[in-house]
């Protein structure tokens, strides 16, 4: 952005009168649109020169003359002559815009240049200049005989940013991933692409997306991704369960110093997914029922039996869910007399019987409970517990 201090504002219509170029009073404030710049991006530059407003109902020019000319240079490349023109017919204010075009470099790593260094041009726009990593961008301008007045702005590479735009994600969520890197603005005109390796836990190889800039000269880039349970990960789909780590990351190949223009440096961050359904609610038990050895339907029961408890579970999920089914037998002092569990895995969209065995050695009233919890180290159910009391005789 330009910022005009606000004495020149304010002394600017008296000199607006000026006819004839001041050659006394010479004053010519430089500015660029930004204070430091990338080795490809677009350069904005304004002249403040009110005297060199010689016609009042015409758009002057500055710059393209031999006598008075700008020149608007790098460490190692110039461009001399550059026309600025009025923004107006009586304005007094001259601008120009030059295209930095970087050095010969291979911004990606896959081994082919990304960069075409030119330096052409002659104003006020579509100049394009070469530029070294630490260089400085400089506008002469010889106001009047004798009389340069000079601005510069440093030019160097940037360590890039990359972000997911959540720390968690529920499962059903679509991500999005953002790089910042000024660098890989390599066209000002138009929105560049760079590319992003996105995996997870369950998926280390992942996925390569290609992010887009967000607008032609934001330096800023994204990519969104949705995440899938039960498909494997294509193009900006990612094979990701609840309980994944998703890491993104990119080689930075545009460092600034100390590193050197060959380095590289591995840009990454990493967010949680999660399952969408509350924990509770993962798995659906359905209540208890008994049987015999056989299999055959038990409604009362006797001691020195064999009972087969018989448990049912379901996973409504459309992806595989752990579990540890836990069985406990309290007789009618609450005293817990067995207790048993079976651990494992359930399919997506599946129902699983699970049972156990109990030989009641005494009469009286005992009170089944059954639970599912993740594992057996964090206990978190996954769905209610259950209670049923049966009486053996
Ligand atoms: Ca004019
Ligand atoms: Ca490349
Ligand atoms: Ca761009
Ligand atoms: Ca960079």
């Amino acid at each position: 952005m330009l910022v005009l201090p606000l004495i020149f504002l304010m002394f600017l219509p008296s000199i607006f009168a000026e006819q004839v170029p001041d050659y006394d009073n010479p004053y010519s404030p430089i500015f660029t649109d930004k204070s430091v710049y990338s080795w490809t991006e677009k350069v904005k530059m304004t002249i403040l020169a009110p005297s060199w407003n010689t016609d009042r109902y015409l758009i002057d020019s500055i710059g393209d003359d031999e006598d008075h000319p700008i020149e608007i240079s790098t460490r190692e490349h110039s461009l001399v002559s550059y026309r600025f023109t009025e923004t107006d017919v009586n304005s007094g204010i001259f601008t120009a815009e030059v295209i930095l075009t970087g050095f010969s470099h291979d911004v990606d790593g896959d081994g082919d240049i990304d960069t075409s260094p030119r330096t052409i041009g002659n104003g006020p726009t579509s100049g394009f200049l070469e530029v070294d990593r630490d260089s400085a961008i400089t506008i002469s301008f010889e106001f009047a005989d004798g009389v340069v007045l000079t601005e510069s702005a440093p030019i160097q590479w940037n360590i890039g940013k990359i972000q997911f735009s959540e720390e968690n994600y529920l499962s059903d969520n679509t991500a999005s991933i953002r790089v910042i890197d000024s660098d890989l603005n390599l066209n000002p005109e138009s929105l560049d692409h760079m590319p992003i390796q996105i995996s997870s836990t369950s998926d280390i190889s992942g996925i390569e997306v290609d992010a887009i800039e967000t607008s032609e000269s934001s330096g800023v880039f994204v990519a969104t991704i949705s995440f899938t349970q039960n498909l494997s990960s294509s193009g900006n789909r990612l094979f990701a369960i609840p309980g994944d780590t998703i890491f993104a990351k990119y080689d930075d190949y545009t460092l600034p110093k100390p590193y050197s223009t060959s380095d590289n440096l591995e840009v990454t961050t990493f967010a949680y997914v999660d399952s969408s359904i509350p924990t509770l609610r993962r798995l659906q038990s359905l209540p208890i029922v008994f049987s015999d050895t056989s299999g055959n339907s038990l409604t009362s029961f006797s001691i020195n039996d064999q009972i087969q408890i018989v448990g049912t579970i379901s996973n409504e999920q459309n992806f595989k869910q752990k579990f540890v089914y836990l069985f406990q037998v309290k007789d009618e002092n609450n005293y817990v007399v067995s207790v048993s569990w079976i651990q494992g895995e359930i399919s997506g969209n599946q129902n699983l019987n699970v049972s156990q065995s109990w030989i009641p050695k005494k009469t009286g009233v005992y009170t089944i409970e059954t639970y599912t919890w993740n594992s057996l180290i964090n206990t978190a159910p996954l769905s209610p517990s259950l209670s049923t009391s049966i009486f053996v005789k």
